[in-house]
């Protein structure tokens, strides 16, 4: 599991923009060191000493006026010169189709891959060592998508689609957040970046195209009556079921994902438990209603899911 961090960047659009900091820190301790060395140099040899006349005044110096004025430019133009650079790099322009969308929701993502219709939910996977064309969306406020080790920040705005570029250096599973306030639970709409060979992206991407297989006991085919039979299909969709909505995350694969509640709690059995009797102790202000299911429907709808892989 890694961090969150901008300072360990492995990603070349990553890099870039490290390098660039680096670069300004550099630019930014000098001039510190310049002023502040002026001004320690002044106060020493120019201290009021007795008997002392009043110094010569320099106001209106043309002189001292063109290179005060000069030098903050100049300063200002190298950095927007290697800024103007860095953004080559870290953001060229859009592939004419995105290889992946993510929108964000209040407080999740979904992440299509168009390019063959896989729809998943808080863990995106890429292939690594290559650039992914990604497209932002928003269903309902600005929120920002971050992975700090991989790319810039870029915010999701409803209606107006927004692009960056996506790639990993090396394989590993990296931190997302939404890096904008977003409400309630802004501090929990995290996400896992997973970064695999091609050849398993590939097959997870596969594995995630599989429609939901028909449970084949009888608790977990109470539990797809009881989901089916509830109003969880006007939010959710199973893939392979009744149930299309696209409000929530998709659960076709629910199993198979590590955490639960964008990212509050491990997926275990005991917390997607803990969720399905009530969202909202897991998670205060999730928009899910709590269903206050017994015990043994709550057992139903744990079978069915852990059919879900
Ligand atoms: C009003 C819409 C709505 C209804 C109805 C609803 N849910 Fe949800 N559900 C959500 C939202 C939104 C989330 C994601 C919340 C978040 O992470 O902030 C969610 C998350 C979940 C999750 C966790 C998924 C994940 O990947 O984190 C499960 C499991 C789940 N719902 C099951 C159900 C079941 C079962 C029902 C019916 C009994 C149901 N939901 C009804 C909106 C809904
Ligand atoms: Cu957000």
């Amino acid at each position: 599991m890694s961090s969150l961090t901008s300072l360990d960047p492995q990603s070349p659009q990553a890099r870039a923009i490290y390098d660039l900091n680096n670069v300004a820190w550099v630019i930014f301790g000098l001039i510190f060191a310049a002023v502040t060395g002026a001004i320690i140099y002044s106060l020493r040899k120019y201290r009021w000493r007795e008997g002392d006349a009043e110094p010569r005044q320099l106001a209106g110096n043309k002189k001292v006026e063109i290179i005060w004025t000069a030098v903050p430019f100049l300063i200002v133009l190298v950095l927007f010169i290697l800024t103007a650079r860095t953004m080559s790099i870290a953001d060229p322009p859009a592939a004419p189709e995105p290889d992946l969308i993510v929108v964000g929701h209040q407080w999740w993502w979904e992440a299509r891959y168009p390019k063959t219709g896989a729809i998943v939910a808080n863990e995106i996977h890429l292939p690594v060592g290559r650039p992914f064309s990604v497209r932002l969306e928003a269903t309902d406020v600005l929120h920002e998508f971050w992975v700090a080790e991989l790319a810039r920040k870029m915010t999701t705005v409803p209606g107006h689609p927004n692009h960056i570029w996506l790639q990993a250096d090396k394989t590993g599973t990296y931190n997302g957040i939404c890096s904008e306030f977003c409400g309630t639970q802004h501090a929990w709409m995290r996400f896992l970046l997973v970064a695999e060979a091609p050849e398993q992206f590939e097959a997870w991407q596969q594995t995630q195209l599989r429609p939901a297989p028909a449970p084949t006991d009888d608790l977990a085919a109470h539990g797809l009556a009881l989901f089916q039979a509830s109003s969880c299909i006007n939010c959710h969709a199973i893939n392979g079921t009744a149930a299309t909505a696209r409000v929530a995350p998709d659960l076709t694969h629910i199993a198979s994902r590590r955490q639960l509640g964008a990212g509050i709690v491990e997926n275990t059995p005991e917390n997607l438990r803990r969720w399905l009797k009530d969202p909202q102790v897991v998670k205060p202000g999730v928009k899910m209603p709590n269903y206050n299911f017994t015990d043994e429907q709550l057992a139903q709808l744990g079978a069915y899911f852990k059919t879900l892989q």
